[in-house]
């Protein structure tokens, strides 16, 4: 039987709006690639959070269930480096035709990256770590658009530099889209976010102050619980300000 076009779009919208997620899953250090989910603990759904004060705001997983086997490696990075990450829509990478890949468009909301120190990178365990925000890029007022308009136009790229003030050491990178486009009401805004293991090279000594997950975010928050369907004069991204060296 030939199916009309029609018959055939219908089912892939739907298919795609309920399920327009995106996972970050490669870095790039200094424009070099690391390798497809190399050193990224990245899950097999992609899928959001959506409860602020649940541990799976921290690094994902549990409703998402870590992809196996979870990559052991560490990424080195000099301190002062610029970093590019990339995310897709699956775990399979860039797919060409997938209107959704990297994100749906609908998923506006800021772009986050923070930092944790630890004793080991690959560690289990990652509750009870202090982290600081080192970028975010939410609203631009004069047009409306948004840190995941510029990922998209970006084709999923995002760059910015680790800082070249804090010390030495292993750290966990947290990776993280909020979209904003159901966050009228809380539960409602969806945390994407994935954790990438990495050593700081060189580096400094300053201790920037941190903040915990769960605990840097409320169902309250401005940047939380937004009705993005009006101008907006401003955005305040949540979590604290972005380290400045
Ligand atoms: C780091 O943590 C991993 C995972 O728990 C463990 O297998 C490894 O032995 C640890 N490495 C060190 C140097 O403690
Ligand atoms: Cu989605």
């Amino acid at each position: 039987m030939r199916l009309s076009l029609p018959e055939i779009a219908l089912p892939v919208l739907l298919a795609s709006s309920v399920s327009a997620h995106t996972i970050f899953q490669q870095l790039y250090v200094n424009g070099a690639s690391q390798g497809h989910l190399t050193g990224i603990r990245v899950p097999d759904y992609d899928g959001p959070i959506t409860d602020v004060t649940s541990n799976d705001i921290i690094c994902n997983g549990g409703i998402n269930p870590y992809h196996q086997p979870v990559s052991n490696a560490i990424i080195s990075v000099p301190a002062g480096a610029t970093l590019t990450t990339e995310w897709h829509h699956t775990l399979s990478g860039a797919t060409p035709g997938d209107a959704a890949d990297p994100i749906d468009a609908s998923h506006k909301g800021p772009v986050i990256a923070y930092l944790a120190k630890v004793n080991n990178a690959t560690q289990t365990s990652v509750t009870g770590l202090k982290w600081f925000k080192i970028y975010e890029d939410g609203l631009t007022a004069s047009d409306q658009s948004w840190g995941v308009d510029r990922l998209i136009a970006n084709k999923g790229k995002v760059t910015f530099k680790i800082p070249s003030c804090i010390p030495a050491g292993q750290y966990l990178l947290r990776h993280e889209i909020i979209a904003l486009h159901a966050a009228g009401s809380y539960p409602g805004a969806q945390f994407y976010m994935e954790c990438a293991q990495i050593q700081i090279t060189g580096g400094g000594s300053t201790s920037p102050a941190t903040v915990n997950f769960p605990g840097a975010y409320s169902g309250s928050d401005p940047g939380v619980k937004i009705n993005i369907y009006q101008t907006l004069s401003s955005y305040t991204v949540p979590g604290p300000a972005v380290l400045s060296c």
